[in-house]
């Protein structure tokens, strides 16, 4: 039986402070529609797909800033998205920032789900390594306040029987721990979905030189999947949003760690290959058969210790 998915990655351009969930989503329904036209079966969109990236900006009123989130999905702006991938038959997945109420308390996640071609969510995953920092920082070129705005996922880095395969999924910084695809590749993982909003300059370091930031991004990508014998579907949110860049270069990275497909623009963009989960076998039964290779005698710093601790 084929194991071939044609996936669609439809990366966004920008969206600006001013643009509200109807222009996101009307946006991801035209890509959804070209994706269906081109025979996709699923369509992988950016990190907080709905609004522009927020965390650029200081916000310390609490509506404001629940603003941005959603409490329930699908919603009433997001259901025509949900209404339309059911209608073609094609699965989605797309990231938002969440309020979850659990246990009674309301907490703030950066998400992601996968959605199949019923419409029925089936995957959530919320952001574990949230980069930026958690309070207004004068020294930095702009702001980068996921910290702030969100908490530490609780979900873990889980996989899913879905389509025929095991599929994962992380969120733009998780892309750039090898610990991230690790875990999935523990379980098997064959297609690891990811959306990213990652700034083109670096607010610490606004010299650092051009090309470094997408040289980054290709690199955790491609060894993830190498390392691992899995699909990347990295998917940006790019362009310039209100004077601020973001990165293109959305992908879809092949169990070799070569990529098979590559945005050419910072706007609106589909792209699309066909992901065949056997080609994984190849890498997870030789060089990267964990069972035969793996020495977890030697790794248990990994687990045991966050930060770095020198010898005296
Ligand atoms: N959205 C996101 O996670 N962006 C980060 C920027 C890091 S710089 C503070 C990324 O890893 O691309």
């Amino acid at each position: 039986m084929s194991r071939i998915i044609r996936v669609g990655g439809a990366q966004l351009g920008p969206l600006q402070k001013s643009e509200d969930r109807k222009i996101a989503i009307d946006r991801m329904i035209s890509l959804l529609g070209q994706a269906h036209a081109d025979d996709c079966q699923l369509v992988v969109f950016p990190e907080l797909a709905l609004t522009t990236f927020f965390p650029r900006w200081n916000m310390d009123d609490a509506r404001e800033i629940d603003s941005y989130f959603e409490s329930e999905m699908p919603n009433e702006a997001t259901k025509p998205l949900f209404d339309r991938a059911k209608e073609h038959g094609v699965a989605i997945s797309f990231g938002y920032a969440e309020i979850a109420e659990e246990n009674g308390v309301r907490h703030h996640y950066n998400t992601s789900i996968i959605v199949d071609k019923t419409g029925h969510i089936v995957g959530k995953y919320r952001k574990t390594h949230l980069p930026g920092h958690g309070e207004f920082d004068p020294e930095r070129a702009f702001q980068h306040l996921e910290k702030k705005y969100f908490e530490v996922g609780n979900t873990g880095f889980r996989v899913w029987r879905f389509m025929d395969g095991i599929m994962g999924m992380c969120i733009c910084n998780d892309r750039r721990w090898p610990e991230t695809y690790r875990v999935m590749g523990l379980q098997g993982v064959e297609m690891v979905l990811l959306g990213f909003n990652t700034p083109a300059a670096n607010s610490q370091r606004t010299d650092e030189p051009p090309g470094l930031r997408n040289f980054h991004n290709d690199l955790s990508v491609q060894a993830g999947a190498y390392q691992n014998g899995t699909w990347v579907v990295a998917i940006a949110k790019a362009g310039t949003e209100d004077g601020h860049e973001l990165l293109g270069g959305s992908a879809i990275v092949h169990p070799s760690g070569q990529i098979v497909a590559r945005a050419k623009t910072l706007d609106d963009e589909l792209i699309v290959a066909d992901c065949d989960l056997d080609e994984c076998n190849f890498y997870k039964e030789t060089i990267f058969d964990f069972d035969r290779h793996r020495r977890i005698e030697h790794y248990g710093l990994i687990t045991e210790q966050t930060g770095v601790v020198r010898p005296d």
